[in-house]
Parts: structure tokens; C-alpha cells; sequence
């Protein structure tokens, strides 16, 4: 069964009957991308990637379905706050008609679907990164991006990043990650334009400052970047970047996953390993952690439309040298994973990697978001697998959703649970807790982290919270 569009669905030049889904960020060895060493910084930088307001405590910013004020469609970012238990009610929302923020609202504008941070002028409140891959130039869709800058009292004001020239279409921000890609201290932007990749460098200021600006193709290969994801793979400190996309070979297509080694000098093209060595897909998600703690990342590629949209998930262990030749692919299908595998229940459609139990192996969470659950059709679904010696394996799985006693809600057809993922330390407890988006219902839940994996108790709901979860 194919599923329905999610709402506001990130697809934008869809080849394939995939759904779209967000790119989860690296939980890596060093999770805090602001925590590197500072060059000449006046201020310390925030010690939390995602802690707007400095006070310590982690923010999650999600994207937000407006209504009332305008269109139907027009899109915003939620921000919820953090606190010593977790998630506070201090909320704001944020569009491209709040003060301070460049461009304007339109119909068909998709503000906040793409979502990232770092502190990009290391003042000690981290920032959001805003793509918004539909934004209006005139009357063509060239896509924007948007810096939002975190202050004591939380987000607030706004500046453009510039588009750099790409040939022909452009979606200037269909996907986002940062990062310190050239180790110098100062984080960074990578973003999609166009099928190619730009590195943006910081240092970044209010008024429009940014170091240099490189695009990356795999020239002479028919390469089209799609959707990436930042982490820490090789071991070196500098954060590296992964791009799925599709290659031109012969006359057919093939889709791979691109690793870009972080160096002083920016990005260096490193293997491409083959995800679909037959047909194209696009918005593959993909996360970055060390399932089995020997210190170089390992990156995690899903395929939700293999094998007639199945679905599975590739995890290429980390080297010295970027992904390895160690791999191991999950799916329903794996010995030790509950459930069962059907068409179209788009296994890996969502990835997130963190440390969900505390035991210092990254975990990776695993969206199902078509998954039948009884006779409720598109229910949805997620997976936690635990890392451990030797990574990943089927036994040491989990099956999440709102059956898992302490989650809110019943199970509904088309609540397309797990279509978003992220794993990241809420109420600061050590254990990373997953927040799993429910578009069916326009909500997210929030499951903490907990010895054995994360837990139904303490659960609780995020409203009005769109699809889509950032970096
Ligand atoms: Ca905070
Ligand atoms: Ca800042
Ligand atoms: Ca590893
Ligand atoms: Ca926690």
C-alpha cells in the first residue's frame, strides 16, 4: 500500500514514491558541535548546539502548522523551551512575519520544514537555521535560508544567508546541517542548492558576516546531492558530511551515499557507498552515531522503498578513512526485530542516532511510518536499536508507538507515526530522549531515555508540532 502524503511533506523533486523525511544529526562521540575550542571568541559559546536562550537547558524548535492568522499553508517554527524536567510550556513561534525576519509569508512558502542550529556567532545562545526550500524570488521557487539568533529572552531577529548561483533550478535549502567541518573552532553551515552542496563557513554575525563559501559536486559523474547529514566518522575531531543522491550510469540511475571528509581546508571527497545500485531514490534520511564504541562514527542510510517499499536500513561502520567495509542491513525482516515486514511500510523512511540508555553506545531510532498496527492502516511505527559490542543487531531491538503502555493517545489509521525522528537529552538526565512526530495528528511524542531504551513512562505530547524535527 503506498501511503499518503504527509502533510507538507519535504519532497520536492520526488523520483520515487518514498515519503519525505527529516535528516537526523550526528550524535557522534561529541555530541555539543559549539563545545570546540574558540579562536579569539568574545564570548563563550553556547554549551548546548540548541540551548537558544543560554540558560543550559536544551530548546527543541519543530516545525509548526499555523492557522488562523494565515493561509492554510503558510509555515512556521515552534520553539519550546527546555527546563530541569525537560520540555517547559514557554513556547514561541516564529514566521516569516515575525520582527526582525527577512522575506514575507507566502501560500506554498515551507518555513520551518527544514530546521538546524549551532551558536554561528559564538555569543553563548545557540542558533536556528531556517531552510525554507519553496521561498519566492520574483516568480520562481529558488528557496531561502534563514539564521535566527538566540538571545537571553530566545529567539529573535533574523538574516539571510546569500544564495549562491547553481545552474537552473534552485531549492536553496532543502536540507541543512551544521557542524565544524574545518575544525577551526567556529561552526558551519552545509546546505542543498540545486543538487550540489554548499559549505558555508562561519564565523557568522547578525549583520551578514560568513567566511568562504564552497560548492561540491562529484563532476563528470551525473551526481545529484539530495539530502545530507553531519557527524563525527573518521576520528580526526573535524565533523565530516554525508549526501545521498542519485548517479547517472549508463542509462540507468543509481543512488549512493557520499562521504566528505571535514578538513582544514573545508570538505574532501572521500567513497560513495551504493544504497540502490539499481534504481533512484530521494529525501533518504541518514544519522550518524558509534554503535559500537571504538571511536569513529558510523553512518546509517535507510532505504524505505526497497523491496517494493519494505524498507531497510544500511549501516556502514566507521574508519579511519570515512565508512568501512563492515556493514550490517535491519529491516523487519532481521532476526530479533518484532513486527512484520510489508509493502509500503517504509522502514527507514526516519533516522535519528543518540544515546537512549546512558551506556555510552550510540542508539539508532528507525521510522516506520507506514506500518499497519492491527487493522488500523498507516498507523506507523519506530524502532530503537541499542548499540553495543560489535553494533547493532536485531535482538537488541525495540517496537515503539502508542501502544507501548504510558504513551498518550490511541492507535489511528494514517497517524504516519515515526515519519520524524531525534534523539537528543531533553531534562538532562544523561540518557537522550525521542521525540517521534505524528503528522496523522499534528503532534509529536516525546518518550524519555531510559535504562534498557527509552521508556512510555513520562511520555508526554508536543501539539500543534507539524512533521518535521530538526537536525
Ligand atoms: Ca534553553
Ligand atoms: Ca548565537
Ligand atoms: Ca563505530
Ligand atoms: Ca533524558
Amino acid at each position: 500500500m503506498n501511503l499518503p502524503r504527509a502533510p507538507r511533506a519535504r519532497r520536492l523533486r520526488l523520483r520515487t514514491t518514498s515519503i519525505a523525511v527529516g535528516v537526523a544529526l550526528a550524535a557522534g562521540p561529541v555530541p555539543c558541535l559549539a563545545a570546540a575550542p574558540a579562536s579569539a571568541a568574545a564570548a563563550k559559546p553556547a554549551k548546548h548546539y540548541d540551548d537558544f536562550n543560554g540558560d543550559g537547558y536544551r530548546d527543541l524548535a519543530v516545525s509548526h502548522t499555523h492557522d488562523g492568522i494565515f493561509a492554510f499553508n503558510d509555515r512556521a517554527v515552534l520553539v519550546t523551551y527546555g527546563g530541569p524536567k525537560g520540555l517547559t510550556t514557554k513556547k514561541q513561534v516564529i514566521h516569516q512575519n515575525s520582527p526582525g525576519i527577512p522575506g514575507a509569508s507566502e501560500s506554498g512558502d515551507d518555513f520551518g520544514t527544514v530546521l538546524a542550529s549551532a551558536d554561528l556567532n559564538r555569543d553563548g545562545y545557540a542558533d536556528l537555521v531556517v531552510g525554507n526550500p519553496t521561498e519566492e524570488a520574483g516568480r520562481t521557487r529558488v528557496g531561502s535560508v534563514t539564521l535566527v539568533w538566540g538571545s537571553t529572552k530566545g529567539l529573535k531577529g533574523g538574516t539571510a544567508l546569500p544564495r549562491k548561483a547553481t545552474n537552473g533550478y534552485g531549492t536553496f535549502g532543502a536540507d541543512i546541517a551544521t557542524g565544524d567541518f574545518n575544525g577551526d573552532g567556529r561552526p558551519d553551515i552545509a546546505t542543498v542548492n540545486g543538487g550540489d552542496v554548499f559549505l558555508y563557513r562561519g564565523g557568522f554575525t547578525k549583520s551578514g558576516g560568513l567566511g568562504k563559501v564552497s560548492k561540491y559536486d562529484r563532476e563528470g559523474q551525473s551526481w545529484d546531492g539530495d539530502t545530507i547529514a553531519a557527524g563525527k566518522v573518521n576520528g580526526d575531531g573535524k565533523t565530516d558530511l554525508i549526501v545521498m543522491g542519485v548517479r547517472g550510469v549508463g542509462m540507468t540511475f543509481r543512488t549512493e551515499a557520499w562521504f566528505l571528509k571535514g578538513s582544514t581546508g573545508g570538505l574532501v571527497s572521500g567513497p560513495a557507498k551504493v544504497v540502490d545500485g539499481k534504481k533512484q531514490h530521494e529525501r533518504l534520511d541518514a544519522a550518524v552515531g558509534d554503535f559500537d564504541r571504538d571511536g569513529y562514527g558510523d553512518i546509517a542510510v535507510g532505504n524505505p522503498v526497497a523491496n517494493d517499499g519494505r524498507g531497510r536500513v544500511t549501516v556502514w561502520y566507521g574508519t579511519s578513512a570515512g565508512p568501512g567495509k563492515r556493514s550490517i542491513t535491519l529491516s523487519q525482516s532481521t532476526a530479533g526485530v518484532a513486527g512484520a515486514s510489508e509493502a509500503w511500510d517504509q522502514f527507514g523512511s526516519s533516522l535519528t542516532a543518540g544515546d537512549a540508555d546512558g551506556d555510552g553506545y550510540a542508539d539508532l531510532a528507525v521510522g516506520v511510518p507506514g506500518e499497519r498496527v492491527g487493522a488500523k492502516v498507516n498507523a506507523g511505527g519506530a524502532y530503537l536499536f541499542r548499540g553495543g559490542k560489535g553494533g547493532l543487531k536485531g535482538s537488541r531491538s525495540a517496537a515503539l508507538g502508542k501502544s507501548l503502555p504510558g504513551v498518550a493517545g490511541e492507535t489511528t489509521d494514517h497517524d504516519i507515526l515515526g515519519y520524524d525522528l531525534r534523539l537528543r537529552d531533553l531534562n538532562r538526565d544523561g540518557r537522550a530522549d525521542l521525540a517521534i512526530s505524528v503528522p496523522g495528528e499534528d503532534s509529536m511524542r516525546i518518550l524519555p531515555g531510559a535504562k534498557g531504551g527509552v521508556t512510555g513512562t513520562g511520555s508526554s505530547v508536543l501539539r500543534a508540532a507539524g512533521s518535521d524535527l530538526p537536525e
